[in-house]
């Protein structure tokens, strides 16, 4: 499917989608987040696709919501459309794990579509902040809430307070990427981590995913225990006898997700 303002290509049984509106840094519209919202679709009705990375151009992943189309609108024409609110729930409820590879600028809405994703795998040159604060308003796509619960209170108040930029340094520092490579490896190292994940049993991956989102939603106990009981149910699928015979047999496993 051609879009207007996404790229998507196939690597194996990874969907690679780059952010594709370089006149605007990547600025998130309705037309780039409605796009965004089909490829998720058609990704996720792929049997084939096991793994995404989201990405956007050197210079930006995403400098945020489009301030342009959203200047003029009314509290009713926000509030009727739900602004943003549809698009923040279809990235949130994919349920195929999503490395954001952010490089150069994720500034408000593009850190929190960062965030949105399962982990960030950022290059050096990575800058991420919540500079809504500088237009008058503040993040919208969850971007208090998230940021705190990656960074911490202080961390996240001096951001969403100041709307300072954080480099790829810091934001590693504290806990809001998993790693740093070097910009002109961005891709191929989110590839090569996508392709690991996109080699794993499908629904252990998935059940991973969800277990580790409860540990923002949940109490520890509850947390623990819910774990226990999916690692039980795991005993179900023909992907842990494969597992664990391959381990036995050292060989390479097989796994078909059922
Ligand atoms: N929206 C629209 N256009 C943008 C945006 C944006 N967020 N960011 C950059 N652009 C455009 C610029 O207007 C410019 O276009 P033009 O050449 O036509 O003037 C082009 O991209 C290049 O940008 P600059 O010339 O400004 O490039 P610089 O290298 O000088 O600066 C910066 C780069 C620092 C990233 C700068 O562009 C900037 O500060 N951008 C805005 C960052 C920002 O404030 N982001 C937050 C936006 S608000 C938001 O994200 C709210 C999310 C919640 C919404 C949902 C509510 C429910």
């Amino acid at each position: 499917m051609a879009y207007e303002t996404l790229i998507v290509e196939a690597h194996d049984a990874v969907a690679l989608i780059r952010l594709n509106r370089p006149e605007a840094l990547n600025a998130l519209n309705s037309r780039l987040l409605e796009e965004l919202g089909q490829a998720l679709d058609a990704a996720e009705a792929d049997p084939g696709v096991r793994c995404l990375v989201l990405t956007g151009s050197e210079r930006a992943f995403a400098a945020g919501a489009d301030i342009k189309e959203m200047s003029d609108k009314s509290y009713a024409e926000m509030f009727s459309a739900d602004f943003f609110g549809p698009a923040a729930r279809r990235i949130e409820a994919c349920r195929k794990p999503i490395i954001a590879a952010v490089s150069g600028y994720a500034l408000g809405g593009g850190c929190e579509l960062a965030m949105l994703c399962d982990f960030i795998i950022a290059s050096e040159t990575a800058r991420f902040g919540q500079p809504e604060i500088n237009l008058g308003v503040m993040p919208g796509i969850g971007g208090t809430q998230r940021l705190t619960r990656l960074v911490g209170k202080s961390k996240a108040m001096d951001m969403i307070l100041t709307g300072r930029m954080m480099d790829a340094a810091e934001a590693e520092r504290a806990g809001l990427v998993s790693r740093i490579v070097p910009a002109d490896r961005l891709v191929a190292e989110a590839l090569e981590a996508a392709a690991k994940i996109a080699g794993q049993s499908p629904l252990a991956v998935m059940m991973n995913i969800e277990l580790v989102d409860a540990a923002y939603e949940t109490t520890l106990s509850a947390g623990v225990a819910m774990e226990r009981r999916l690692f039980h149910s795991l005993f179900a699928f023909e992907d842990q006898k494969e597992g664990m015979a391959a381990f036995i047999e050292k060989r390479k496993p097989d796994f078909r997700g059922r």
